[in-house]
């Protein structure tokens, strides 16, 4: 198999600073534009482009970590052919677990743009296939638990994928960060089966690095690889409004900067979902796309001096 044989459409714009030779790159972008089980506004499925679009603003030279995305192999691979529809759903799932498992098995950082959060079931599918033996561990940032058992008869709802994950790949394999919203049932739930999470409330009243110096003493995180999933509604809608299900008092872009920080050794693939831009909303996809571009450029750094961040 070959990048050739992936069912994918060329974007009208790339990333901006992507190349296109897939075989140098070490990190590659991929769109999912699939928004059929948004529970409230939709829209998510014109996240990668907006991402995308967004990405023009920023210098190629990334000030904090002297790191020139210019020097580096990225490439934007283009948007999974999909039904958006909830009956193309299962088939979205299982082409993201091909595309994201192929991407990882060359050795390469897969980042994937949403769409709401559904797809990253079948991104964490292709990366726990291939890590889960060495400890694969996620990390969510997410204003809601999505842990129903279904939404509306879907088990595979976006209000759902930390349950699937949690149920495929066992309580210790994911952690979530920044949640404050759940419906009675999966609280409970949440409570009883032992669902690792920290609300944005905690994360507020300390700081991100104990909650990862906590996660470090229960879990190890530190020793294990990561698949990060950033939903934006994670963050508060003062930072990120561009999203289907805004929910108040969340956390800050520096919060979710730090985290990324925080666990820049361990990160192996991320992804970033649930930007739903309104009309005149380019705050949130702005974000996302540097989001993007410091997570590149943080592992770059990681990869050529690693303790240099610790100094600063
Ligand atoms: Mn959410």
């Amino acid at each position: 198999m070959t990048d050739r044989d992936l069912d994918l459409r060329e974007p009208e714009r790339v990333f901006a600073d992507c190349g296109n030779d897939f075989k140098r790159a070490k990190y590659v972008m991929y769109g999912v534009p699939f928004d059929a089980t948004s529970s409230y506004r939709s829209g998510a499925a014109l996240g990668p482009e907006y991402i995308r679009e967004e990405s023009y603003n920023f210098e190629t030279y990334l000030m904090d970590l002297d790191v020139d995305l210019q020097d580096i192999g990225m490439v934007d691979i283009g948007d999974i052919i999909l039904e958006n529809t909830v009956e193309g759903q299962e088939r979205m799932i299982a082409d993201t677990r091909t595309v994201s498992g192929f991407i990882l098995e060359q050795g390469k950082f897969p980042i994937l743009m949403g769409g709401e959060h559904s797809p990253t079931e079948g991104a964490v599918d292709g990366f726990m296939e291939l890590f889960m033996k060495k400890g694969g561990l996620v990390v969510i940032v997410d204003a809601h638990l999505d842990f129903r058992r279904e939404y509306l008869g879907n088990p595979h709802s976006h209000a759902c994928v930390a349950r699937r994950i949690f149920e495929k790949w066992g309580p210790d394999s994911l952690v979530i960060v920044g949640t404050r919203s759940g419906c009675r049932e999966e609280v409970e739930d949440a409570d009883r089966m032992g669902l690792n999470h920290v609300t944005s409330k905690q994360v507020m009243q300390g700081s991100m690095h104990r909650v990862v110096e906590a996660w470090d003493s229960a879990l190890s995180i530190k020793d294990r690889p990561i698949y990060l999933s950033i939903d934006v509604d994670g963050m508060d809608p003062s930072y990120a409004p561009g999203t289907g299900t805004p929910e108040p008092w969340g956390l800050t872009s520096w919060d979710v900067l730090h985290l990324i920080q925080e666990l820049r050794h361990n990160i192996m693939a991320m992804d970033i979902t649930e930007v739903c831009p309104d009309a005149e909303d380019k705050v949130t996809p702005s974000l996302a796309a540097k989001l993007i571009r410091q997570m590149i450029g943080l592992k770059e750094m990681v990869d050529r001096n690693p303790t240099w961040l610790d100094k600063i």
